[in-house]
């Protein structure tokens, strides 16, 4: 039987954070931990607030966690990368470290147990303006464009500023923290149940095989057994209440570091 050891939303250089280098380091503590006690290690997305990686650089202040990555890898650790609508531009690099990249959700046989993995944006998403900017993202003429037109060190300036402002903007929608100028998402204090749940729910439905579902996204912990059995987990984010999860054999459980 194998461990896996799941992590997702760190959001590492955002510019809302007062010390970056000490989440960074907390980032790479985690990873140390996990690579060794666990077989695999799952980035489950949003690693990092902004990656795009131009045609000739890459964003810069990452070189500590990029150079964990590498070392972990290349002492044979299996690490995936899923990508999340903030780090979803790579071309080569995040590959070229030894990281196993997943643009898109995947089906994995984790122990035998049939496990639906993804980052969980725009996944049943009904809002207009994020399924625009979704398909935007995705959009390979604009991805294309921004790689060879656009200068690095302008882009990933522009790139850190959207995330920051999206975050901002979220807290601000939410009355009940007006005043907190924390790093809250718009989710934690959604009362209806996210559209990921939803979509969760129903997949399990139609597809009543599945054992696991593990998304992230959502900056806010769910776990829940669907009518079918299937067991549906929202990773905690990495910043505050640094949640993951890990995998073995007796089920998943879901940790603070
Ligand atoms: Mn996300």
């Amino acid at each position: 039987m194998k461990k896996y050891y799941f992590i997702g939303d760190a959001h590492l250089g955002s510019l809302l954070f007062e010390n970056k280098e000490e989440h960074d380091e907390r980032f790479i503590k985690w990873l140390d931990m996990a690579c060794a006690d666990g077989d695999e290690i799952f980035l489950m997305g949003d690693i990092f607030d902004f990656w795009f990686e131009f045609s000739h650089s890459v964003p810069t202040g990452y070189e500590k966690v990029l150079n964990a990555l590498k070392e972990k890898c290349s002492s044979g650790k299996i690490i995936h990368f899923f990508c999340g609508n903030h780090d979803q531009w790579t071309y080569g690099f995040l590959s070229g470290l030894g990281l196993i990249i997943h643009p898109k959700a995947e089906v994995m046989m984790l122990n035998g147990k049939k496990t639906l993995l993804a980052h969980g944006h725009g996944l049943g998403e009904k809002r207009r303006i994020t399924l625009i900017i979704n398909a935007i993202f995705e959009s390979n003429v604009c991805r294309w464009l921004f790689r060879h037109l656009i200068p690095p060190k302008a882009g990933i300036a522009f790139g850190l500023k959207w995330s920051a402002n999206n975050r901002k903007k979220h807290i601000n929608h939410d009355a009940a923290n007006k005043n907190d100028d924390t790093f809250i998402d718009y989710y934690s204090n959604n009362k209806s149940e996210p559209f990921q749940m939803t979509w969760a729910k129903e997949y399990s439905r139609q597809n009543p095989d599945t054992d696991y579902i593990i998304l992230a996204h959502l900056h806010k912990e769910e776990n829940h057994l669907s009518a079918n059995g299937t067991q549906i987990v929202i990773l905690d984010e990495f910043y505050e209440r640094y949640g993951y999860a890990v995998l073995d054999e007796n089920g998943i459980s879901l940790f603070n570091f």
